[in-house]
C-alpha cells in the first residue's frame, strides 16, 4: 500500500471501474515473484523450462492475433489534433476515456487487480519518472517487475511524488483486435490499453510512458526522450571508455549493436564494448555542458529471430536464466527452446508457438517472427558498470541507423549538429515484423521514432535543433550507418555484428579528429582504406559500392524527401528546409 492520496483515489476508481476479484499490490520481491510465476504455471499461462539447463526460465504463449506493436490503432488523444501531428492517430481525449472505460467497464470481474508501482530509470537518479500500472495479467505483471524498476524503495517514493506520476491502465479483455487500443494522454499524464498484451502495447512503462510520454515531458523540460541504445567502447587510442548512442527503427539491430562480441583480434588490439542501454535513452545537458544519456528501463525486451551464437553470443547468453520467452518453440525432450536459425539442431519432438506439434519438416515455422524474450539487464555479460549510474553517461558520438537494401552507405557523418538533425529528419528504413503491417517497405522513420515520438514531429526537429544550440561546440558528432545493403543476389554485402566494431572504430577515429574524409550530397564520407577490412571475405568493389552515395539515387531521394516534408502539418523548421535546398 502506498501513502499518496492521489495514488489511492485512482486506485479506488479504477476498482470501481474494473471490479476486480482482489486487489494485489506488486513490490518485485523475489518471493512474491515467485509466487506469481507458480501462479501462472497453475493458469498455464507461463511453461517452466529446464530449470538446470535454465534456471529461472519460463515460457509464454500469446493470443495467436497479439504478436507486436499495432501502429494503427495507437493513439495520442491530447485536446488539439495539432499537437499530436500527422505521424500520429489522434483521438479526443474525452471521446477516447468514454470509449475506453466502456470495453474497460466490469473487465477485471474474477481476477486479480495487480497494482505495479515502477520507475522508469536509476529510482535514486533526479530523472526517473514514477507511474503506476494496473495489470489483470500475471504475464505483463511479471515482465514489467523485470523490464522497469520495481521494488519496496520504489513504492516508498511515491509518498512524496504527489500528482507527478503516470497513470497506465492496461486491461487484457479478451484480446480482440478490433477492439484493441494503445492511448496516450500526454496532459493528463496517463496511458491506457486495452486487448492486448504484447510488450510494446502493454508493458506500459516501456514504449508508451518512456518514449511517447516522456518525449512530450522532454520537449516541455528541455530533455530527450530516444529510441537510442547506449554503449561503452574501449579503443587503444583512448585513455577511457567513450559512450555513444545508436538509434535505430524497430528490429533494425539497436540490441545487437549494444551487446556485440567482437572478434578476438580486435580484443587482442585492446578494443572491448561495453552495453548500457539497448532501446531507450533519456538525453540531457549535464552540469558540464555535455550531453549525458540514461537507461530509462532495467530489462530488455529482445526478438528472438536472429540470435544464435555465432552472432550475437552476448545476446544469447543474456537470456539464459531469468527469462521469459513469448511464443518460440519448446523442445519437448529437454524443456528448453528453439527458434529458427538458432542453430543446427531443431529439436524433433517439439510445440511451435501456437501450441501445436511441430517438427523441421512440417512446412511451417516453428517460431513466430516477432517472438520475443525478456530478461534482466544484469543478465547481459557485458554490462558496463555504468549502466545504473544515476547521472547516466557522458556522449561522445550519435548514430542514426537505417535498414536500406541501397542507397544509404555504410557510414557517414554530419557536417555539423543540424545537419544531423536534417539526417535524423530523412531516415528511411524498411519495416519490420516488429510493428503490424507489411515488413519490407521503405518508409521514413525520423530518428527511428515515427512510432514513438508523442507530439508533433515539426516540434520534435526543433527540439531537436534547440538542443544543439544549447550544446554549442560540446555537442556531440551525429553519424549515420546502414548494415543492411544487399548485393545482385540480395544477399547482405557488409558482415555486420561483431565487425560492426570496425565502423565504430571509423566513428571514433573522427571523434578524436584523426582521420580525413570525402565530401558528399548526404555527408563526409570515409577515405578509401580508412575503414579496415583486412580478415573479412568481403569483395573490394562491393564494398567501395557501399562506402559510396549514388548521385542518381540520391537526386531521386531528395525528391521523396521534399514530397516528405511536404506531408508535414506545422512548418518544418527553416533550418532543415535550406539544408534539403542545398543537398
Ligand atoms: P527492436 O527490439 O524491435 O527495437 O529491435 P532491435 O533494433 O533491437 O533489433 P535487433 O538487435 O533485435 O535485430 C533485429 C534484426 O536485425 C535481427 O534479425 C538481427 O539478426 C538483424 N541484425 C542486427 N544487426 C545486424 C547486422 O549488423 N547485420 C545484419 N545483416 N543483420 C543484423
Ligand atoms: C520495438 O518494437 O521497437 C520494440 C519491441 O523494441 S516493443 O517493446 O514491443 O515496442
Ligand atoms: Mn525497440
Amino acid at each position: 500500500m502506498i501513502r499518496n492520496k492521489y495514488v489511492q483515489s485512482w486506485i479506488q476508481e479504477m476498482n470501481e471501474l474494473l471490479s476486480p476479484e482482489d486487489i494485489v499490490w506488486v513490490d518485485g520481491s523475489e518471493s512474491q515473484m515467485k509466487l506469481f510465476k507458480s501462479i501462472a504455471c497453475g493458469t498455464l499461462e507461463l511453461i517452466e523450462l529446464n530449470q538446470d539447463l535454465m534456471p529461472g526460465c519460463y515460457l509464454h504463449r500469446s493470443d495467436e492475433s497479439d504478436v507486436c506493436r499495432v501502429e494503427d490503432r495507437t493513439f495520442i488523444c491530447c485536446e488539439n489534433k495539432i499537437d499530436a501531428g500527422f505521424t500520429n492517430n489522434w483521438w479526443e481525449p474525452n471521446e477516447a476515456i468514454n470509449k475506453l472505460f466502456s470495453i474497460a467497464k466490469d473487465s477485471y470481474q474474477g481476477r486479480i487487480m495487480y497494482v505495479i508501482p515502477f520507475s522508469m530509470a536509476n529510482p535514486n537518479s533526479e530523472f526517473c519518472k514514477l507511474g503506476i500500472e494496473i495489470t489483470d495479467s500475471i504475464y505483463v505483471a511479471l515482465s514489467m517487475v523485470t523490464m522497469s524498476r520495481v521494488s519496496k524503495e520504489v513504492s516508498k517514493k511515491f509518498s512524496s511524488a504527489g500528482e507527478n506520476w503516470t497513470k497506465c491502465l492496461h486491461c487484457s479483455c479478451n484480446c480482440d483486435k478490433d477492439e484493441r487500443y494503445i492511448c496516450h494522454f500526454p496532459e493528463k499524464n496517463m496511458v491506457i490499453s486495452v486487448n492486448s498484451s504484447y510488450g510494446g502495447n502493454a508493458l506500459l512503462g516501456k514504449k508508451c510512458l518512456a518514449l511517447r510520454l516522456a518525449s512530450y515531458m522532454g520537449k516541455k523540460e528541455g530533455w530527450l526522450a530516444e529510441h537510442m541504445l547506449i554503449m561503452g567502447i574501449k579503443a587503444p587510442y583512448n585513455d577511457e571508455v567513450k559512450y555513444i548512442c545508436a538509434s535505430f527503427p524497430s528490429g533494425c539491430g539497436k540490441t545487437d549493436l549494444a551487446m556485440m562480441k567482437i572478434s578476438e583480434e580486435y580484443e587482442k588490439k585492446g578494443y572491448s564494448v561495453e552495453c548500457v542501454g539497448d532501446d531507450i535513452s533519456w538525453l540531457r545537458i549535464g552540469p558540464d555542458g555535455r550531453l549525458w544519456a540514461m537507461n530509462a528501463e532495467h530489462g530488455v525486451f529482445g526478438a528472438c529471430a536472429g540470435i544464435n551464437r555465432k552472432n550475437n553470443p552476448n545476446v544469447l547468453e543474456t537470456s539464459r536464466k531469468n527469462t521469459i520467452f513469448t511464443n518460440v518453440i519448446l523442445n519437448n525432450d529437454n524443456k528448453t527452446v528453439w527458434w529458427e536459425g538458432l542453430d543446427d539442431n531443431p529439436p524433433e519432438n517439439a510445440t511451435d508457438w501456437l501450441g501445436d506439434s511441430w517438427d523441421k519438416d512440417c512446412g511451417r515455422i516453428g517460431a513466430q517472427k516477432n517472438s520475443r524474450f525478456a530478461a534482466p539487464i544484469t543478465n547481459c555479460p557485458c554490462l558496463s558498470k555504468e549502466y545504473d549510474n544515476p547521472n547516466g553517461v557522458p556522449i561522445s558520438a550519435i548514430i542514426l541507423g537505417v535498414k536500406r537494401k541501397k542507397m544509404t552507405p555504410l557510414v557517414f557523418e554530419a557536417q555539423d549538429w543540424n545537419h544531423g538533425v536534417f539526417i535524423g529528419s530523412i531516415m528511411s528504413s524498411e519495416t519490420t515484423v516488429a510493428s503490424s503491417g507489411k515488413v519490407g517497405v521503405l518508409r521514413h522513420d525520423p530518428f527511428g521514432m515515427l512510432p514513438f515520438c508523442g507530439y508533433n514531429m515539426s516540434d520534435y526537429l526543433q527540439h531537436w535543433i534547440d538542443m544543439g544550440a544549447k550544446l554549442g561546440d560540446k555537442a556531440p558528432k551525429i553519424f549515420g550507418v546502414n548494415w543492411f545493403r544487399t548485393d545482385d543476389k540480395e544477399e547482405y554485402i557488409w558482415p555486420g555484428f561483431g565487425e560492426n566494431i570496425r565502423v565504430i572504430d571509423w566513428i571514433l577515429r573522427r571523434c578524436n579528429g584523426s582521420l580525413d574524409v570525402e565530401m558528399s550530397s548526404l555527408g563526409l564520407l570515409p577515405k578509401e582504406g580508412d575503414i579496415k577490412i583486412d580478415g573479412l571475405v568481403i569483395d573490394e568493389k562491393k564494398f567501395k559500392s557501399i562506402c559510396n552515395l549514388d548521385a542518381k539515387m540520391w537526386n531521386d531521394e531528395t525528391k521523396k524527401i521534399k514530397e516528405f516534408y511536404s506531408k508535414f502539418d506545422k512548418p518544418v523548421p527553416r533550418e532543415l528546409i535550406e539544408i534539403l535546398n542545398q543537398s
